[in-house]
């Protein structure tokens, strides 16, 4: 059986959310969104009362830097917290979909697993170099190739020959603006990540705030406080290029900059350096539980 005290493979967590929706039918479906440059299926489940009418819709991107993985990881609790304990959260979800994708970069992922633990970037093959990948969270269109990206394929933070170049980014945004038109009435985009502890807003392409920065400063406010609650972890909140670094090309400046989503923020979540990105696996259900609440808290705001 699945679990959270070790880090599990694309295929483990993919067979998970099948595993796991099955029991859950009435209020979960698993949809493949596209796939790889490798050729891996991506695989996200949406979580919520079925029915025919437009909901409000939360997206979560999971796993888009590879060796990130404390991102797959909580992101699958997330999804077994919601199934397994549906009773706790009824109103929300007759209220709200979830869409939540663990594993965004499937090959990168991967290739940490089987060959170098720190790779970031996707897998595809760069024609005109022997340097492999593209940063996807370079690789979206706002601003695309603005400040904090590099035009070297050989970089962490190359943004790719255009934007959407790789099928994990275009994959995103297809899905989303499709079922934008449909049942999803998109509201907050969450992209999950490590590692610094902080909740960040738009932009990442400029030092500006965006026009809803106080909004969505006050629920990330919010978001932070009731993640501290849980184990006392310390958040920063504030917007991308405030209170990290610029980065243009990002999941969460394209969710707000094309207008799909009202609130748009990428968490960053433990640890603040001691670990890094090799968080000991027995700090996986900790994260996932301060984290989720402040998932509840951003989802309770749309009810
Ligand atoms: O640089 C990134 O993509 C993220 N930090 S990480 O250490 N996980 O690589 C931060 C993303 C913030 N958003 C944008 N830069 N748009
Ligand atoms: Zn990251």
């Amino acid at each position: 059986a699945f679990d959270w005290t070790s880090y599990h493979s694309t295929t483990e967590i993919q067979n998970f959310l099948v595993d796991i929706s099955a029991q859950h039918k009435d209020i979960s479906e698993v949809i493949t969104i596209g796939k790889s440059t490798e050729g891996r299926d991506l695989k996200l489940i949406r979580i919520g009362a079925n029915g025919g009418t437009r909901k409000k819709a939360y997206f979560m991107d999971g796993g888009i830097h590879a060796r990130e993985w404390i991102s797959p990881a909580i992101t699958t609790w997330f999804v077994n917290e919601l199934l397994s304990n549906r009773n706790k959260y009824t109103a929300l979800l007759n209220q709200v979909d979830f869409y939540i994708l663990p594993v965004a970069n499937v090959d990168g992922y991967e290739y940490t697993r089987s060959s170098s633990r720190m790779w970031r970037k996707t897998r595809s093959i760069n024609s005109g170099s022997t340097c492999v990948g593209v940063d996807p969270n370079r690789n979206f269109d706002v601003e695309f190739g603005g400040p904090g990206t590099s035009s070297s394929p050989c970089s962490e933070i190359y943004k790719g020959e255009k934007a959407f170049s790789e099928p994990e980014t275009k994959a995103i945004r297809d899905f989303v603006v499709s079922r934008g038109k449909t049942t999803a009435d998109w509201k907050i985009y969450n992209a999950i990540h490590s590692y610094a502890q902080m909740i960040l807003t738009p932009w990442g392409y400029t030092y500006d705030l965006p026009a809803d920065y106080r909004k969505m400063r006050d629920l990330g406010d919010k978001a932070a406080a009731a993640l501290k609650a849980v184990h006392g972890t310390q958040y920063k909140v504030g917007s991308v290029t405030e209170i990290l670094s610029a980065g243009a090309g990002g999941s969460d400046d394209w969710a707000y900059g094309s207008g799909n989503f009202e609130y748009s923020y990428t968490i960053e979540v433990r640890d603040t350096g001691a670990y890094g990105f090799i968080l000991p696996p027995q700090q996986i259900i900790p994260t996932a539980q301060e984290t989720f609440q402040a998932v509840l808290t951003m989802a309770n705001a749309l009810i």
